[in-house]
């Protein structure tokens, strides 16, 4: 990697770092002349520590390979993703990705210890440590996390892996108003406390397209909320108690309809797949406008209905759903065709109205190509110029993944 980057940075040719390529904001794709980088052959795992859960893996290592290999061993990642079967852990550490698991494990802001890093010029930055606690100057990580390619190469990463809990439970419940929902995710913080590792949420809409494309059926009556938590904890009965609790508190103070409860194994993973799969049956629905914001939570779903209002029949269908536990919502507006006109109603309306309430028009899946010039709308411009610098300290010639990231210069 150090060669290739030196050899080009040496003749200004640009290059396209790519994993799986799974992003969804095309981060990962070259937009004209870019050489593609692809990390698919540096898929090693390098070590694994069993008294300090740290793994060290090369970047190409695919996510589901490094969770089956963790298993084997008590442990899992401390991120699972839809996509985890082809996305690797540089691309994700490089997107920072969130998903599934951010709830109860964090983001990897915190989860990755260490970093080996090749930038612009070849030179190889290794902090490749496995430390919790290293405060010896500013914390370079950092910067290469999140920065989709744009500051150097991830080519090896240390992550803190958790270990694998020796229950897990998978709940499954309708609900009939979203302030309701909200109320079930406050008494599920309360009642089942550390051992909530998922609070995800997805509307009627999501039942429909997953029952239309993948087939899938939702073993609940019709309800226009379905909510899906997990719990994991090391002890089976500990958490049944804390599960049937919550259940009993839940179902008869009325704030759920119905419920459907998951210990075994493949039973949990059809539950997850009703609201895993939703991303990929939109995609087979129509023309999808896909947004990835974050709010505070209690705010989430107004812009759905919002949306639902302002664009009405023009639409073929408007869903909602995502990590509420992390205040994350994925909009997603399908039509029969693109349609320019319709585009031009929802932004920079849907934008504006997210930066009018803080919250940010991208929460886990990255600017990339397409939202960068978005920037604006959740940092201000102090904040952009000096991005700006440090991309120019770090990567003078511009040949890293260009017109990624960073709003072009007329903006
Ligand atoms: C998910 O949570 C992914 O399923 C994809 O982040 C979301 O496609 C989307 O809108
Ligand atoms: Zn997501």
């Amino acid at each position: 990697m150090s060669q290739i980057l030196r050899y080009c940075n040496n003749r200004n040719l640009a290059v396209n770092p790519q994993g799986g390529n799974t992003g969804l904001v095309g981060g990962s794709v070259p937009v004209f002349d870019e050489i593609i980088v692809s990390t698919v052959q540096m898929n090693s795992i390098t070590s694994f520590n069993t008294n300090t859960g740290v793994l060290i893996c090369q970047t190409g290592c695919i996510l589901e390979n490094l969770n089956n290999y963790l298993e084997e061993r008590d442990f899992i990642m401390p991120l699972d993703l839809g996509s985890k079967g082809s996305c690797h852990i540089g691309g994700n550490v490089a997107t920072n990705a969130g998903g599934l698991r951010l709830l109860r494990y964090g983001s990897l802001r915190g989860t990755v210890l260490g970093l080996e890093v090749v930038l612009a010029d070849g030179t190889v930055l290794n902090c490749l440590t496995s430390l919790r606690k290293d405060n010896t100057g500013y914390d370079l990580k950092q910067l290469f996390i999140g920065s989709e390619g744009t500051l150097g190469i991830i080519t090896a990463v240390s992550i803190l892996c958790p270990r694998k809990p020796a229950s897990v439970n998978v709940v499954l419940l309708g609900c009939d108003s979203f302030d309701k929902l909200l109320d079930i995710f406050k008494e599920s913080k309360g009642t089942l406390g550390e051992i909530l590792s998922a609070f995800e949420f997805m509307d009627y809409g999501c039942r429909e397209v997953v029952r239309e494309h993948m087939k899938l059926t939702n073993p609940l009556r019709e309800a226009p909320f379905y909510i899906l938590i997990e719990t994991s904890g090391s002890n089976g009965d500990h958490d049944q108690e804390k599960l049937t609790h919550f259940l009993e508190k839940v179902m008869t103070s009325g704030l759920v309809t119905d419920g459907t409860i998951a210990t075994e194994e493949n039973k949990m993973k059809a539950l997850w797949a009703l609201r895993e799969r939703i991303a990929e049956a939109l995609a087979r629905d129509g023309y999808v406008h896909k947004y990835d914001i974050s709010l505070p939570v209690e705010k989430i779903y107004e812009i759905v209905v919002d949306m639902k209002k302002r664009l009405g029949e023009r639409v073929k269908r408007v869903v909602g759903y995502g990590h509420l536990g992390d205040g994350n919502l994925h909009l997603n507006i399908i039509t029969e065709v693109q349609d320019q006109q319709l585009l031009d109603h929802i932004e920079p309306y849907l934008y504006e109205w997210t930066a009018h309430y803080y919250g940010s028009i991208s929460a886990e899946h990255g600017l990339g190509f397409k939202k960068k010039n978005l920037i604006y709308f959740s940092k201000p411009r102090v904040a952009v110029q000096i991005m700006q610098q440090m991309k120019a300290i770090l990567d003078p010639k511009g040949i890293l993944n260009p017109y990624k990231t960073l709003p072009s210069s007329n903006q």
